[in-house]
């Protein structure tokens, strides 16, 4: 389902805000007709997790119900009335009136419904069931029996999951209604390429008018616009666009055009819906990632969405706080570790010219039998979702299937070959890869186009040592070069550093070991041509389940605090990669 846009054919009622909210530990919601609306709920903002703003249920994590109640304008008629929850993390079940719409699985990407049939003149009333509970047959997997060999931080941490961030729960990005014209526009695919002359961007449409309607695609933006139209068949319409000077996308030029298309019938447009597009190319030769046909770097950073009391909720002013943090150190790329992020955000890395590695939500995974048919159907079921919600964008230049699969085991290799095939179905021109901290035995290495190596040397190994560490790590790199002879990128590596915490000579934990351990990680990979990028870990502190490695339940490994303050690293980025 497209991102719901307001224009002339097209409205959106954003439902955000105060709903009612009922944990429900019994599990007696659904026997006692919750779906109809949640009774003795407590308010509770959406979107946001219900941990922080809750702090009873800090370590719940379902099921529990949202509802709220809604009347749409008198205007509302005639087209076709839709549900779009942009993110539900884990499980959702939705019903409006008490009537069930459907379900989704997995937080972090869209889904939705048509709702025509169900709503109501007057008053409806929509309630979300959502269970957040870790099971090793969900993605992320979590409560994964202790063996070592299953999880990848270990048993022991509460609660109890296969991953280093906190289970946040909830509604976390914004459900909206829209109506949208009968037999509109209901999918775009666009494809651009480039190889030094003129561009040609190739539309793909999808829309509910089977025949005797016409596609009007016009491309505007640096220069005069260009327009072509196609005859809709079978709901389907296909065209190419040429543009004889294309303003290329790259970061510090960031040129974005708005194609824009148009349903007409009988020569008038009926439905219409406009997006950014960016001409840009991007390639891997060798062992050498290319962005425009020239060698790019990627400097900066995995993240996470997270910030206090709205937990992995969407807050706007965060992300533009985020994305001016990455410029003022100089960055220019981040992957969406270990989720797929808000739209909004991705278009702030269209906007502002940022290279994405946009990541499914698999991480954490293993490849014991517990689970594993299920688990790839879900990760199936992600690479899908993401690459429709995504492809169209230029800042994405890799897809990554997952973040350190527990993959020493043979089912490993199999399981990513699907997911990568998969992938390349559905979008040939770009990057895939896996993020492994197996290294040269990582398996699907030898099919993926990028080898992500995420490594701590010097901190949870050869603690304290970053001489040795950095050692370890030169001679990886060289090991995992010799091997595959693909683009090398360092997708993590950092220290935790408690701000304020100071020691001269650079202990563990203080702010001059964490900067002086990402400056020697960098001379390291900058000795190596072949590295294309770096990221550190992470761009802010940020909140995981308890363990004994966890101060205060936080991995502090941010360059910048959880509320967004600087610490010393931040400084020492800043100086390397010419910030502003
Ligand atoms: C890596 C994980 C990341 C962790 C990080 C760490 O990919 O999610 O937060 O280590 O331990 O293994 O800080």
């Amino acid at each position: 389902m497209l991102f719901p846009r307001v224009n002339e054919h097209r409205e959106v009622i954003d439902l955000s805000g105060f709903w009612d909210f009922r944990p429900d530990p019994r599990d007696e919601g659904r026997a006692a007709g919750w779906s109809a609306g949640v009774p003795d709920g407590v308010p509770i903002a959406v979107p946001a997790s219900w941990n922080d703003q809750l702090p009873d249920l800090r370590d719940y994590l379902g099921p529990a119900w949202y509802s709220t109640a809604f009347r749409l304008p008198a205007s509302w008629k005639g087209g076709r009335i839709l549900l779009r929850l942009d993110s539900v993390n884990y499980l959702a079940e939705v019903w409006l009136n008490g009537r069930p719409l459907g379900s989704h699985e997995g937080g972090h990407l869209p889904f939705g419904f048509e709702i025509g049939s169900a709503v109501a003149p007057g008053r409806n009333v929509l309630a979300v069931r959502v269970d957040g509970n870790l099971a090793p047959d969900r993605v992320p997997p979590g409560n994964v029996p202790p063996d070592p060999m299953y999880t990848l931080m270990g048993s022991g941490q509460f609660p109890d999951a296969t991953f280093d961030f906190f289970p946040f729960c909830g509604i976390h990005r914004p459900v909206r209604l829209a109506l949208v014209p009968e037999g509109g526009i209901e999918d775009i695919a666009v494809d651009t390429a480039w190889d030094g002359g003129p561009a040609t961007v190739r539309v793909r449409l999808a829309c509910g008018a089977a025949e005797g309607v016409r596609a009007r695609f016009t491309l505007s933006g640096h220069g005069a616009p260009v327009s072509v139209e196609a005859a809709v068949a079978s709901g389907r319409a296909e065209a190419e666009l040429r543009v004889p000077k294309p303003a290329l996308w790259a970061p510090g030029s960031p040129n974005l055009y708005e194609l824009t298309a148009e349903l007409l019938r009988g020569g008038a447009a009926f439905d219409s819906y406009a997006l950014s597009v960016g001409i840009r190319t991007v390639a891997v030769d060798g062992d050498r990632l290319l962005l425009n046909g020239q060698p790019v770097h990627l400097k900066g950073f995995g993240r996470h969405e997270d910030f206090p009391v709205t937990g992995r909720g969407l807050v706007p002013a965060v992300a533009v706080r985020d994305f001016e943090m990455m410029r003022w150190t100089g960055a220019n790329s981040f992957r969406t570790s270990h989720y797929p992020y808000s739209e909004e955000t991705m278009d702030l890395a269209d906007r502002l010219g940022f290279l994405v590695i946009d990541e499914t939500p698999a991480v954490g995974l293993f490849f014991k039998q517990n689970g594993l048919t299920r688990r790839l159907e879900v990760c199936r079921g992600y690479v899908e979702e993401l690459i429709r919600r995504d492809r169209n964008r230029p800042s994405v230049i890799a897809w990554s299937l997952a973040n350190e699969p527990n993959s020493r085991n043979a089912e490993a290799g199999p399981f990513f070959r699907v997911l990568f095939d998969l992938a390349k179905s559905l979008d040939p021109g770009r990057p895939v890869t896996v993020v492994s901290h197996v290294g040269v035995d990582e398996e699907a290495f030898s099919f993926c186009d990028l080898v992500c190596l995420n490594r701590y040397y010097g901190w949870y190994t050869q603690q304290g040592n970053i001489g040795e560490g950095c050692l370890k790590l030169s001679r990886e790199l060289d090991d995992l070069h010799a091997k595959f002879r693909k683009p090398v990128l360092l997708t993590e590596f950092g220290a935790d550093a408690i701000a304020g915490c100071h020691a001269d000579p650079p202990e563990m934990f203080s702010e001059e070991f964490q900067a002086l351990f990402i400056e020697k990680y960098l001379e390291v990979a900058a000795a190596k041509p072949w590295v294309a990028g770096e990221h550190v870990w992470n761009l802010c502190d940020f909140k995981t389940g308890q363990a004994v490695r966890r101060v205060a339940g936080m991995n502090l490994k941010g360059v910048f605090t959880r509320d967004r303050r600087p610490k010393m690293a931040a400084h020492t980025l800043r100086r390397l990669w010419g910030g502003s």
